[in-house]
């Protein structure tokens, strides 16, 4: 029988893909903490490092390609169909390149450009610093279509429903530092599912797991896959 299966991935499932972690060596950009550059409140105060920050992710994202990881999860999808949902917390596109194509970018995504002004998004591959006006409303205040400290991540009423209703509920490559993701293992385990961790290290939740496998994830997703 086919079971209901809800990953949640982080930084780690892209780190051989060559994409930076947020918390792992020194955990800073260019000396700035993560909190510098991913709140409203950096984005008020200097826009213009903001947006340096993820222009140069952008740029970074265009040579990255998908890796063992991702790849594992796209076949995965194709054994499991609808009964597989991937829900990151990345805002790349790794996942999509890959092949998967249920997933849920609770943090919002790279590539796309959000309107202050109408709410409007649109994609968006190239540098936002110096962008054009918005198409819909002719505002210049764009912003990176991400979700930062303070704001409500998206998909939640999506995601909760897919947590209550799983069998088996994996976290792949997150420190478990950041909420509403780290509570997902508790919210999962108590409506019943099992619960899984593949990390590289131990992370702030392992402890809540019911098994916990350490290693790069290129190596133990296509081993758990498989
Ligand atoms: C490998 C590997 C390899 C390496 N293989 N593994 C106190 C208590 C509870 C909550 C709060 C609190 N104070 C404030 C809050 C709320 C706040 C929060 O959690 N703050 C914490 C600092 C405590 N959260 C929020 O504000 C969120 N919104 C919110 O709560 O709204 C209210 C709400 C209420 C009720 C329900 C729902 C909502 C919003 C959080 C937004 C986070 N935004 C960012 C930036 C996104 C855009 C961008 O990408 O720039 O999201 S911050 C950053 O952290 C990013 C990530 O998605 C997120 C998580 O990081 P992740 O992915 O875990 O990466 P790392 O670097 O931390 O860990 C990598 C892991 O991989 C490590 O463990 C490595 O070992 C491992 N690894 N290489 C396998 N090869």
């Amino acid at each position: 029988m086919l079971v209901k299966v809800v990953v949640l991935t982080g930084a780690g499932i892209s780190a051989e893909s060559g994409l930076a972690t947020f918390r792992d060596a020194d955990g800073l950009w260019q000396g700035h903490s993560i909190d510098d550059v991913a709140t409203p409140e950096a984005f008020v105060r200097e826009p213009a490092t903001v947006h340096r920050f993820y222009d140069a992710r952008r740029r970074e994202l265009r040579s990255a390609t998908p890796n063992p990881a991702h790849l594992a999860l796209a076949r995965l999808e194709q054994v499991l169909g609808d009964d597989l949902l991937v829900v990151t917390q990345n805002v790349d596109d790794l996942h999509e390149r890959a092949g998967s194509r249920r997933v849920v970018h609770m943090h919002g995504e790279l590539l796309s450009a959000l309107c202050e002004g109408c709410q409007g998004r649109f994609v968006w591959d190239d540098d936002l610093a110096g962008a054009p006006a918005c198409p819909g409303c002719g505002n210049t205040m764009l912003r990176p279509d991400v979700v930062w400290f303070g704001e409500m991540p998206y998909d939640m009423d999506l995601i909760e429903r897919a947590l209550l209703e799983a069998d088996l509920f994996v976290a792949i490559g997150t420190s478990g530092a950041v909420y509403p993701a780290a509570g997902f293992v508790r919210m999962a385990a108590l409506a019943g599912a099992k619960t899984l961790e593949l990390n590289l290290d131990s992370s702030e939740t392992s402890h809540l797991f019911d098994d916990s496998r350490q290693g790069p994830a290129g190596t133990i997703v296509p081993e758990w896959v498989a």
